[in-house]
């Protein structure tokens, strides 16, 4: 008989832990009891020795493992997991070395109000809200506060009875210029497997640190003193918190083993973090894809693109073209770290290893070369289980067309366990909305081949983009760069079905450059930077576009009464018809008309060759600027910007919004 229920429970740590080799007492030799022989210690700079020691005694675990990062060591964890029953090992012959962890149904997402930006003075943080207006760009609180919760409140014994893992992880190629070193102390061994994926981790940091002493990001993450509903999955949801200390380089995860909330390398350092170094060095780390782009006659170039949740950020950066002899080759899909190098050309990274992408709407046709990718090494969490003759293997919305969740020799348990069929009570979805894939960048097919230059590759153009039925036409770039950085403070765009949840807002949210959650400081002082690039000596500065692949019109349904909103554009492969624009600008191709609010592209410039169902009159709605629903996109841009922003915003970006307004007045 198939059990498809919750993993059955088991009594917490009653599997013995297989690493112990050795220990010693804390007390005794001032060295943490190891799972290993003390030469891995000594491995350690003595900062690192420092750092780990503190919170080892702090966080009270049983012993300390320092990660190498082998093969070995990831095994032996793994089945570690698996008999904690945290993950299942997927036994389909589709898959290889691949797992299914399911969550606790309350640790499912990031927590956006647990999340704190901490300082001494909250002006640094954030921007001043308007009195009545509540700060949506951040959450501050401040250094001392934050202290005092996480040493005496939080994390004390948090990891009693676990082992503390220290994995050393480099945020882009180990050795480059650009890249930032982290050491994550954490008490979730499914932690340590996502950051193998996720970073470059183990011996060769350690080595790299030693050998150049570097300097590192304190990154604490604990599961914590478990109140959650599983044994397989600890958790603390209702005290969770993440802290972020950009004063002392700092990282606090409490409470939370779900990957946007504790793999620290992601949106803590690499955004969060890495926003304030940046600003401090003068580069720029951004929530934003970065493809590689060639044309028929083989030159290629690079865009970084920054989207809101839910826009289809990783189906872009790993899009197939559907136009002939173009060519897309991806770099990275979340963050891109970016800085002017000494010719003056924008040169970015992808500080990530891995995806760690949402997996319901991948599909074969929405995103084929991904869905390749995730058949082996690959972590999936919440996503739905089939059973099939008592082999496992996976299912999520959207491969309908891989397994028919209709064939009843396919049993499918959703991911909180409940058994699936479409027909039956319980109607889905089977796969978590925000259920994930973890997977090493190595294995996309059409990685670029320069994904790890520790140089980083030049960007040529610059898209920021959101989900809007209306108003946004189809492509725009801005007029030069201190308008383009006006066109990324005021995005806007739908909010994601998870976080809207509740309430009834259809409503467009701001998300300036995509930052909303991630900001490490305040806005203006954001704006300050993005605009002060213009400033530095001999830069070449990229073009910067808009797009909106999410446009709509209400039609008739055929054959019947109701209206449909139905989206003007094909969207996906088709996008390769707007990257071909924005090449051909980018070589200053003389294919753009002036609009109210920026560059258009001309009539007949766009190429929609072979896209047969577009009828003209579709082409013109996509790139419609109706006047009166412009007249109140500026009105709520103000609104923000007065509400979020208000003293620290730069003039220039006031100057902006006002010749942005007389530009819609005279249309
Ligand atoms: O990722 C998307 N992209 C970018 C692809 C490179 N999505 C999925 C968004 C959720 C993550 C899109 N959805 C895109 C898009 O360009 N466009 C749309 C909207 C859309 C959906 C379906 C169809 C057309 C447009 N057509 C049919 O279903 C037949
Ligand atoms: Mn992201």
């Amino acid at each position: 008989m198939l059990r498809l229920c919750w993993p059955r429970q088991i009594s917490r740590f009653s599997l013995a832990n297989p690493f112990v080799w050795s220990s010693r007492t804390l007390s005794s030799s001032n060295v943490p009891p190891l799972t290993q022989t003390s030469a891995q210690w000594n491995n350690l700079t003595e900062a690192a020795q420092e750092y780990v020691r503190n919170k080892f005694t702090l966080c009270g675990p049983k012993e300390l493992h320092i990660c190498d990062g082998s093969a070995r060591e990831n095994e032996m964890l793994l089945d570690y997991l698996v008999k904690r029953r945290t993950i299942e090992k997927l036994t389909h012959s589709n898959f290889e070395n691949c797992y299914l962890a399911r969550t606790d149904p309350h640790d499912i997402a990031r927590v956006e109000g647990k999340t704190f930006v901490c300082t001494k003075n909250k002006s640094d943080t954030v921007s001043p809200v308007k009195f009545g207006a509540s700060a949506s760009l951040g959450n501050w609180m401040s250094e001392e506060s934050m202290d005092f919760l996480l040493e005496h409140k939080r994390f004390p014994s948090s990891m009693d009875g676990r082992t503390m893992y220290a994995i050393p992880f480099s945020m882009g190629p180990v050795g480059s210029p650009l890249s930032k070193i982290g050491i994550q102390l954490t008490d979730s061994p499914y932690v340590v497997c996502s950051m193998r994926i996720m970073t470059r981790m183990g011996q060769a940091v350690l080595d790299h640190m030693k050998k150049s002493n570097s300097d590192f990001v304190k990154c604490l993450h604990s599961l914590g003193r478990s109140q959650g509903m599983l044994d397989s999955w600890p958790c603390d949801p209702d005290n969770t918190v993440i802290a972020h200390f950009p004063n002392r380089n700092e990282i606090c995860s409490y409470g939370s083993g779900y990957g946007g909330n504790s793999l620290l390398g992601k949106k803590c350092l690499a955004l969060r973090i890495a926003s304030t170094l940046a600003r401090k060095e003068g580069w720029l780390a951004e929530h934003m894809l970065i493809l590689g782009l060639t044309n028929p006659q083989g030159r290629k170039k690079y865009i970084a693109a920054a989207f809101p949740s839910a826009c289809g950020k990783t189906n872009l950066a790993m899009m197939r073209p559907s136009i002939p002899g173009w060519k897309v080759e991806c770099v990275g899909d979340d963050i891109a770290w970016m800085r002017f190098d000494s010719n003056g050309v924008l040169r970015a990274i992808n500080p990530e290893s891995g995806f760690f992408g949402v997996a319901p709407g991948t599909s074969m046709k929405t995103n084929p070369y991904c869905l390749n990718a995730v058949r082996k090494n690959t972590i999936f969490t919440n996503v739905a289980s089939t059973n099939v003759d008592g082999l496992t293997g996976i299912f999520w919305e959207g491969l309908e067309d891989e397994v028919n969740p209709e064939d009843e020799n396919i049993r499918i348990a959703a991911w909180n366990g409940i058994r699936y069929s479409p027909n039956s009570d319980f109607p889905g979805p089977a796969a978590h909305k925000n259920s994930r894939f973890c997977t090493p960048a190595s294995q996309l097919e059409i990685i670029d081949p320069a994904w790890e230059d520790p140089e980083g590759v030049p960007i040529d153009a610059i898209l920021f983009g959101g989900r809007r039925p209306s108003t946004i036409p189809l492509v725009y770039e801005s007029f030069d760069w201190t308008h383009g950085v006006f066109v990324g403070a005021s995005m806007r765009s739908m909010a994601t079905a998870a976080s809207i949840e509740g309430s009834a807002t259809t409503r467009p949210v701001h998300d300036p450059f995509a930052m909303k959650p991630f900001f490490g400081y305040s806005f203006g002082k954001y704006l300050h930077h993005w605009l002060s690039m213009r400033d530095k000596p001999g830069v070449k500065l990229p073009k910067i576009f808009h797009v909106n692949w999410f446009r709509t019109e209400r039609r008739r349904h055929p054959h019947a009464e109701e209206m449909k909103e139905v989206f003007l554009w094909p969207g996906f492969g088709e996008n390769s018809r707007v990257l071909e624009w924005v090449f051909k600008r980018t070589d200053n191709e003389d294919v753009a008309r002036s609009s109210a609010i920026g560059l258009m592209p001309k009539h007949g410039s766009l190429n929609v060759k072979g896209l047969d169902e577009l009828t003209a009159d579709t082409i013109e709605k996509l790139f419609m600027l109706p006047k009166s629903e412009w007249q109140l996109e500026t009105e709520k841009i103000r609104e923000f910007f007065l509400n979020q922003v208000g003293d620290d915003m730069p003039q220039e970006i006031w100057d902006q919004l006002d010749a942005l307004e007389q530009r819609i007045e005279a249309m």
